[in-house]
């Protein structure tokens, strides 16, 4: 049985000193001079230190698609870390990853079906670009290595995935970062696209940019495009109508591989499995993280077309085929995590959930318009971005006073630049969208 918190929070536990840990992509003197900390989490809320219920408008970090704390994957983790806590995957194996692997191929559309684990989505996103320079070489086309990206393209932080990435503050401070590189033109245009509804209408054509870089480069020297189906963390970018399907079929007229990043997109958040299916276009190779296991144990994996597994399936049998891996790719309790995950997907029928109630989800985000500073409102599935005027030679500042002034409310939402989005658990109930709206139509309206 679960056991349930039984004993409060000792003072240490709950105020510890803050100074040693580096926190990640945060403001750490700012944190640190007035903390916001969570101490446990329930379905919708987190309960900060200070007793409050805060909801939950971003499913952590885009990854608790399931809502908090789900009894089915706590019994599932705590049943496998007493009876298998780890076993080798490198010419070992255990049944986790074989069982989660067939599971998930059954998932996913076409002829993707199968499956290398990682830990996170940076580190599926390394994998994916190694596979897919590594699969043209197995074929006998080893100079296809060159990689492109888009610009506003997020792609986790190592280096193969900074490299195709497209955000210059992630880019500028480590240096030369992959040579043969290049980046197709973001999708995003307040001009032309402002308070769309769903996709929007314009900008297809920006995906015949790929023609040019080929042009320039001869399609014989390029391995791959990676994009985000919807580019979340740089402030949700819908891909506009048609564009998907151009690269598509760019990338089938050159023999270039077609990577999706789905670690945000991926396990329901546009209400269906994968972007892939939603948008009805087939990439080579998917990269997924964060919903996988429902946030709870760290994992990521890359998805592969057969023909790109099978590429590598050749030689003496003795011979490893794809040299690169990781000490926890397939970790057992990973492996708990996401299938039990799966399960509550599936019986709780949440990628159905978050279709059913995207329409209202969409009017509830546009009712957004017309408050003071919104230039735009856009939303797709179970995300919204919502931007916001700047304040003048202040970039940033009016989303961050709006995360603090949520904070305080009981919201929490994510900002990027002067962007919000809101990416809730899938669990949730029209109520909590007239209450997110409803808080956050106030905070507007109080903002500087
Ligand atoms: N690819 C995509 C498309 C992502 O969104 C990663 C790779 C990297 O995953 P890991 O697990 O290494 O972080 C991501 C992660 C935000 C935010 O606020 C987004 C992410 C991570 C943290 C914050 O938008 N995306
Ligand atoms: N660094 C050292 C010294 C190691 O021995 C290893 C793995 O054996 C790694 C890095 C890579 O660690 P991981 O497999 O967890 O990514």
């Amino acid at each position: 049985m679960v056991q349930e918190l039984t004993h409060p929070l000792s003072p240490s536990e709950a105020h510890p000193d803050l100074e040693a840990f580096w926190m990640p992509f945060t403001a750490n003197r700012q944190f640190k001079t007035k903390p916001r900390l969570m101490v446990s989490a329930k379905d919708m809320h987190f309960t900060t230190e200070d007793g409050r219920q805060v909801l939950d408008g971003t499913a952590g970090l885009w990854c608790v698609n399931a809502g908090h704390c789900r009894p089915k994957i706590i019994e599932a983790v705590t049943k496998q870390v007493a009876t298998l806590d780890f076993a080798p995957t490198f010419q070992m194996g255990h049944p986790g990853p074989f069982q989660l692997a067939e599971r998930l191929a059954k998932m996913l559309p076409g002829d993707l079906d199968h499956v290398f684990f990682a830990n996170s989505g940076s580190e599926a996103v390394e994998s994916a670009l190694k596979i897919a320079i590594a699969y043209h070489r197995v074929r006998g086309q080893g100079t296809r290595q060159r990689l492109i990206g888009r610009e506003r393209g997020y792609h986790g932080v190592n280096f193969g995935g900074i490299s195709v990435g497209g955000i210059s503050t992630v880019r500028k401070f480590f240096g030369g970062l992959l040579n043969g590189v290049d980046h197709l033109p973001h999708t995003h245009s307040l001009e032309h696209n402002a308070f769309s509804k769903g996709q929007p209408t314009w900008g297809a054509h920006l995906a015949d940019e790929l023609e040019n870089i080929v042009a320039l480069h001869d399609s014989s020297n390029i391995a791959a495009v990676i994009v985000e189906p919807v580019a979340g963390s740089t402030g949700v970018l819908l891909p506009p109508v048609n564009y998907l399907q151009r690269l598509r079929e760019i990338c089938d007229k050159y023999g270039i591989l077609l990577i999706f990043d789905e670690v945000i997109t991926g396990f329901g958040r546009l209400g269906s499995s994968f972007a892939a299916e939603h948008f009805g276009v087939i990439p080579d190779i998917i990269t997924v993280a964060k919903g996988i296991t429902n946030g709870t144990i760290p994992m990521g994996a890359v998805f592969v077309r057969k023909h790109i597994y099978d590429a590598f399936m050749h030689g003496p049998d003795n011979a490893i085929e794809l040299f690169h891996g990781y000490t926890y790719s397939g970790h057992p309790v990973a492996c708990a995590a996401a299938l039990a995950t799966l399960d509550t997907y599936e019986e709780e029928g949440l990628f159905q959930r978050a279709s059913d109630l995207s329409s209202y989800w969409e009017e509830a985000v546009h009712s957004l318009r017309g408050l003071p500073h919104v230039i735009d409102t856009r939303n797709l599935g179970i995300i919204a971005g919502i931007e916001l005027e700047p304040i003048p030679g202040q970039p940033a500042a009016r989303a961050f006073d709006c995360f603090l002034r949520a904070y305080e409310k009981g919201l929490l939402i994510r900002t990027t630049g002067d962007i919000i989005a809101l990416s809730p658990p899938l669990i949730l109930e029209k109520h909590h969208i007239d209450q997110m709206f409803s808080m956050l139509a106030d905070i507007l309206r109080e903002a500087a």
